[in-house]
């Protein structure tokens, strides 16, 4: 999954791909280089974020999420009901929800009623407050269990099981230690048996990598470290993984694939 942010304070590319043009044209690349699906998001969701108003959400979202529709399919990373309804109705084929449904509660009822494939995300709060809500007594066994309260209330609201991949939200209410250990123990989360999407893409964690301690690389500096933890993914059950860097990911692929035997 090919990350396309519409967004001026994105931490890994805020800025970047803000003019609907740009965002179109990056997405066709991400797509070009081997992207499977290309998620448009509207909304930063970094540390301490402000959210935009629904309206400047739909302007930024819905122009893009209409032109990449005729080069792949697309997912809406999206908080809002509305946004997500909008964008299904321009040819958007997945919601990808950061908030699990917690966010805004006309979400279950929408996908369910849509009957679209939704991921669902580990989450605990909007931005501005999340990082004071990171504790956990055993970090993987909380999520699992959080995660689990999720998947029973979207199945009784109607969404179909085969439409729900999960998601453990590496850096959403997570310090770097939690996400270290959900990464070290993604098998137990392909336990509760459905498809798990992996977003470790630039994020926070991986920015002490190869550093000494107080010293960090820049969101930009975190696409080798991001392949390795894809690879990760990938051997330890992933059913996907969220990228902002689609040819370093494929080529790690690549490497690991070969390396264990599969055809080149
Ligand atoms: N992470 C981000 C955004 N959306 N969706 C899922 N399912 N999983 C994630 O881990 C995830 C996500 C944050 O990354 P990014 O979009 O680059 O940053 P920002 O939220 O600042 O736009």
């Amino acid at each position: 999954m090919g990350v396309v942010n519409v967004t001026p304070d994105s931490f890994s590319d805020g800025g970047q791909w803000f003019q609907p043009e740009d965002a179109v044209a990056h997405g066709r690349v991400l797509r070009q280089q081997g992207a499977d699906v290309l998620d448009v998001g509207g909304e930063s969701t970094r540390p301490g974020a402000q959210r935009p108003t629904q309206e400047e959400e739909l302007r930024r979202v819905l122009p893009v999420v209409e032109a990449l529709c005729a080069v792949a399919p697309v997912s809406v990373d999206t908080m809002r009901a509305a946004v997500a309804a909008a964008a299904l109705d321009a040819g958007a084929s997945l919601v990808n929800d950061v908030s699990g449904g917690l966010a805004d509660p006309e979400m279950v009822p929408l996908v369910a009623e849509r009957g679209v494939a939704y991921v669902a995300m580990h989450w605990r709060g909007h931005s501005a407050r999340m990082q004071s809500r990171a504790r956990y007594d055993d970090v993987v066994a909380d999520v699992l269990r959080e995660l689990g309260e999720r998947v029973e209330q979207l199945l009784g609201a109607g969404v179909r099981p085969e439409h729900l991949v999960l998601d453990p939200g590496f850096g959403f209410a997570k310090t770097p230690e939690h996400s270290w250990e959900l990464l070290r123990r993604l098998e137990e989360l392909t336990a509760l048996g459905h498809p798990v999407l992996v977003g470790t893409s630039r994020k926070g964690f991986l920015g002490a990598v190869g550093r000494a301690a107080g010293a960090e690389r820049a969101p930009l500096e975190r696409d080798v470290a991001t392949a390795v933890t894809t690879v990760h993914a990938a051997t330890h059950g992933a059913w996907g993984v969220r990228v902002h860097d689609v040819v370093a990911t494929l080529d790690a692929l690549d490497v690991a694939e070969t390396l264990a035997g599969g055809p080149r």
